[in-house]
Parts: structure tokens; C-alpha cells; sequence
């Protein structure tokens, strides 16, 4: 056997429609809970208004126009030698609601054209179900995924989406880091996973967690059921951040601690993989009275909706450390994470490991032996223009040439499956975490700023003809 990287190997970008398409009320589009998120900054929390307030400057709602320069993006994308190109379908350009029963066709169309364009070079389209953006009306009129009907609407979505491009689209993914909210205590990551708009010590938080996330897990089941019905070619995944928990010291009760992390944060794609909860999920869940509503038919849809493949998105490891020798816990606070004194961090504090990857690489084919796309990795900074409109980031080709070396020796010398690596932000767009344009993670710069100003002018960084030779070699020539 050779270990080798596949020929077919699905090199690409990745990208999230709430980020960079803006337009956000053209085609017939309803708000989704990012057209209520004001911009942050580093450090700074983006804040969830109530509606959208017109004093107030939402970087979603024009992002980098991707909705009308599309064709130019793409068309750069293919002059880079991408072989697919990932991105979301904005949920509330086809049910502008989400509730409705028919969908609103202007937005259908447009994806017809997103991805006739992407064929037109042989770009393979790799798209995200859900990725942060619920329709807002969903967050209002139900409380987001505490209400069991968001299943339905949820299997709607994914049928009229799936028939419709089912000759366009092969790899699909449902929920976009579906287990980011495991850290409860995060309005944010509550509400851009699950539509939980919750007050900062809402004492319900942990619990309504949990049982939306229950939701979810059974609607990907559903939607993975469905998709294959409708195509039994589809290859869908779940789509997991895969942030590797490392213990502070060799202390065993580190060491403990570190594992329970583990626990806590990956058994959602246990139950997506494997297709029912981990024991050590059940105990937990039934010794603090969590996740009350799960049916007898649901463990059977979450048995028969198992994924095909696991995407993960790779920024960083992180290093814990046990409390007061106390390793049962909830959820790993900021108390419990230590700063990792072998690793330097990015200039916004995420700590920078390549290794690291390899580790989650062969930590994700002990657990689920099943093919992995690595849909997320790169690094957020900023960049300048020289006078002559050059941006040369050779600390972001240092960035990925690491890790890309980190993915080839897992795939060479540990053996593990990958078929694809889609660094996340191929393009410049609007930051989740913070909403601001100035965290770059793309190859081709955009011209705007963090108030929106700009002429929009996309550049060629140093980085994107570095990765026009990664993939012309098929990583050999990093
Ligand atoms: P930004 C939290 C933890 C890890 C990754 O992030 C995260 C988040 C949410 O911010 O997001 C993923 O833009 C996500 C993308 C996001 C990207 O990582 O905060 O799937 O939507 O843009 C990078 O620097």
C-alpha cells in the first residue's frame, strides 16, 4: 500500500455565505441571526441586538459582496487551481423565514449560478448546510433550536436544497462546529450555533444546550437520511472544530482532566459518526437531569443518519489544567486553560501549532476510522498594501506550509485518510468571532475596512501564488 496524498485530492478554500455574500435583504432574503450582529473587535464581543437597530453598523449585510462578484472570485479561485470550494447555503435566501412551506425561488437561482460557475472550471462545490446563520425569524417566533419543530423546518430546507442540486453538489456538510457551543457560557457561540439568544447567567443555558443540541444532532440524522435517498452518491459529513485539549503537566489529575475535556467537547461528532451517545455522555446527561426529551425513534434515526466522512475545522490547540484536583466538571472555563509556553500565538492570542493538527489527525482516526476533510485552518491577521498594491504575508505562508506539512505526514507516515484540505477564508471576509474585516485569513485581499469603508478591489496576496504552486504540485512543493 502507499501512503501517499490522493491524486484526487480536493484542494480548496472555504468560506461561510453570511460572511462574504452581503446583500442581505436582495432576492427575496429574510434576516438570519448574523444581520443582528454588530461588529466586535479583538477581545471585544460582537453584541446580539434585538432586531436590527438603525444606529447601529451590522458588517454582514454588505460583508465583500460576494453576491454580485462572484464570477470574478471564482474565476480566481480556478487561476489558484482549486479543485472544490467550500461554502454555506444561506438558509434564509430559501426560506426567508424559515418556517415557510415553499421556497423562495430568486434565492434558489442564485445558487444555480453560484455553482454552474464553480463547474465551469471544475470546481467541486463542498457546502454547508448551516453554518451560524438561522433565519432570524426562527430565533424570534421559537427560541431557536429549544423547539423541536426547528427539526422539521431544518429537514425542509435540506430536501428542497438537496433535489434541487443534487447533479451539482456532492459533498455536503450539516452543522458548521456543531460542538462550539459545548462552552454554554458563551452568548455567542450559543446563538451562532444554536439560535439561543440567552442573558449572560440565564440559569436555563446549560440545560437548553443541551437539548437543542440533541435537536440538531437528530435533524443532521434526518438530513443525512434524506440526502442519501435523494442521491446515494452524496457524501455528507459533520462538521466538528476539532481543538486538541492538551494536560498542563504530567500530573495524572491534569492528565484526567485534560481527557474529560476531550469528552465534553467531541461527543457530538461520536454520535454523528457512531450514531448514538457516548456511556460517558449518558451518564453525565441523566446525573445532572440534562437533555429530558429524547425518544425511543430518535436513537434510531440517530443510528440510521450516521455521517460519511468527519470535516473538521484546525486553528490551535489548547492546554488545561485540573481545579483544585478536581476533574469533574461541566465545561472548561478560562480558569482551567493554561498558557502552552512552547507555542507563540497569533496577533489575536490563538496559539499557533501545527503539530497539533497532525495530533487531532490521528486522534479523529482512532475514534471513527472514517475519511476526514480538514474544511477549516489558516491565520487571521493583518495585512498591509505596499505602494505598488502588494501584500506580502509570508507569515501566513508560514502558517500553512506548517500545517500542510503537518496533514502530509499523517496521510505518509501514520497512515491516516484525508481527502481534502479547504484553508477557511480564501478570500478576505468578515471575521465570525469579531465581525471585523482587518482579521484576514484570505489569499486575495479585499479592499474594505472595519467601518465598512472601501472600494472592494480584490488583490493577489504573495500567499496566492505560493498556493497556486501547493496545488499545481500536489503538495509537493511547499
Ligand atoms: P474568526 C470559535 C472557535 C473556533 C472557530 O474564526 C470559530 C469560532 C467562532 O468564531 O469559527 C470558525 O472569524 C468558523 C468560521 C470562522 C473561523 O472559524 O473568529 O467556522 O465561520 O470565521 C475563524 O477568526
Amino acid at each position: 500500500m502507499k501512503f501517499s496524498i490522493p491524486k484526487d485530492f480536493l484542494w480548496g478554500g472555504a468560506v461561510a455565505a453570511h460572511q462574504l455574500e452581503g446583500a442581505w435583504q436582495e432576492g427575496g432574503k429574510g434576516p438570519s441571526i448574523a444581520d443582528v450582529m454588530t461588529a466586535g473587535a479583538n477581545g471585544v464581543s460582537r453584541q446580539i441586538t434585538k432586531g436590527i437597530q438603525a444606529d447601529k453598523y451590522y458588517p454582514n449585510h454588505e460583508a465583500i459582496d460576494f453576491y454580485h462578484h462572484y464570477p470574478e472570485d471564482i474565476k480566481l479561485f480556478a487561476e489558484m487551481g482549486f479543485k472544490c470550494f467550500r461554502t454555506s447555503i444561506a438558509w434564509a435566501r430559501i426560506f426567508p423565514r424559515g418556517d415557510e412551506a415553499e421556497p423562495n425561488e430568486a434565492g434558489l437561482h442564485f445558487y444555480d449560478k453560484l455553482f454552474a460557475e464553480c463547474h465551469k472550471y471544475g470546481i467541486e462545490p463542498v457546502i454547508t448546510l448551516s453554518h451560524f446563520e438561522i433565519p432570524y425569524h426562527l430565533v424570534e417566533k421559537y427560541g431557536g433550536w429549544r423547539d423541536r419543530q426547528l427539526i422539521d423546518f431544518f429537514v425542509h430546507f435540506a430536501t428542497v436544497v438537496f433535489k434541487r442540486y443534487r447533479h451539482q453538489v456532492k459533498y455536503w456538510m450539516t452543522f458548521n462546529e456543531i460542538n462550539n457551543q459545548t462552552d454554554y457560557t458563551e452568548r455567542f457561540l450559543m446563538a451562532t450555533d444554536s439560535g439561543l439568544v440567552l442573558d449572560d447567567d440565564d440559569p436555563q443555558r446549560e440545560a437548553l444546550m443541551y437539548q437543542a443540541a440533541h435537536y440538531e444532532l437528530v435533524a443532521s440524522a434526518l438530513a443525512v437520511k434524506v440526502g442519501h435517498q435523494i442521491n446515494p452518491n452524496f457524501e455528507i459529513g459533520c462538521m466538528i472544530n476539532m481543538t486538541p485539549l492538551y494536560p498542563a503537566t504530567s500530573k495524572p489529575v491534569d492528565i484526567f482532566q485534560a481527557q474529560k475535556a476531550m469528552q465534553r467537547r467531541y461527543w457530538f461528532a461520536d454520535v454523528q459518526a457512531l450514531g448514538t451517545y457516548p456511556r460517558h455522555m449518558e451518564a453525565f446527561l441523566a446525573a445532572n437531569n440534562l437533555r429530558d426529551d429524547i425518544t425511543a425513534e430518535d436513537r434510531i434515526t440517530l443510528r440510521e443518519g450516521t455521517v460519511d466522512y468527519i470535516g473538521f475545522s484546525y486553528y490551535n490547540s489548547m492546554t488545561v489544567a485540573a481545579q483544585k484536583d478536581n476533574p469533574e466538571f461541566h465545561f472548561v472555563g478560562p480558569e482551567a486553560i493554561q498558557e502552552n509556553p512552547y507555542l507563540k500565538a497569533s496577533d489575536w492570542g490563538w496559539p499557533i501549532d501545527p503539530l497539533g493538527l497532525r495530533f487531532a489527525l490521528n486522534w479523529l482516526e482512532d475514534h471513527y476510522h472514517k475519511p476526514l476533510m480538514i474544511v477549516e485552518n489558516g491565520l487571521g491577521a493583518k495585512d498591509e498594501v505596499t505602494a505598488d498594491k502588494q501584500i506580502h504575508d509570508d507569515y501566513r505562508i508560514a502558517y500553512l506550509k506548517a500545517h500542510i506539512q503537518a496533514m502530509e505526514d499523517a496521510i505518509e507516515k501514520d497512515g491516516v485518510p484525508v481527502i481534502g484540505y479547504t484553508p477557511w477564508g480564501c478570500i478576505d471576509l468578515v471575521s465570525a468571532g469579531t465581525g471585523q474585516m482587518s482579521k484576514r485569513y484570505g489569499f486575495i485581499y479585499v479592499d474594505r475596512d472595519d467601518q465598512g469603508n472601501g472600494t472592494g478591489k480584490r488583490l493577489k496576496k504573495d500567499s496566492f501564488y505560493w498556493y497556486q504552486k501547493v496545488i499545481k504540485t500536489n503538495g509537493q512543493d511547499l
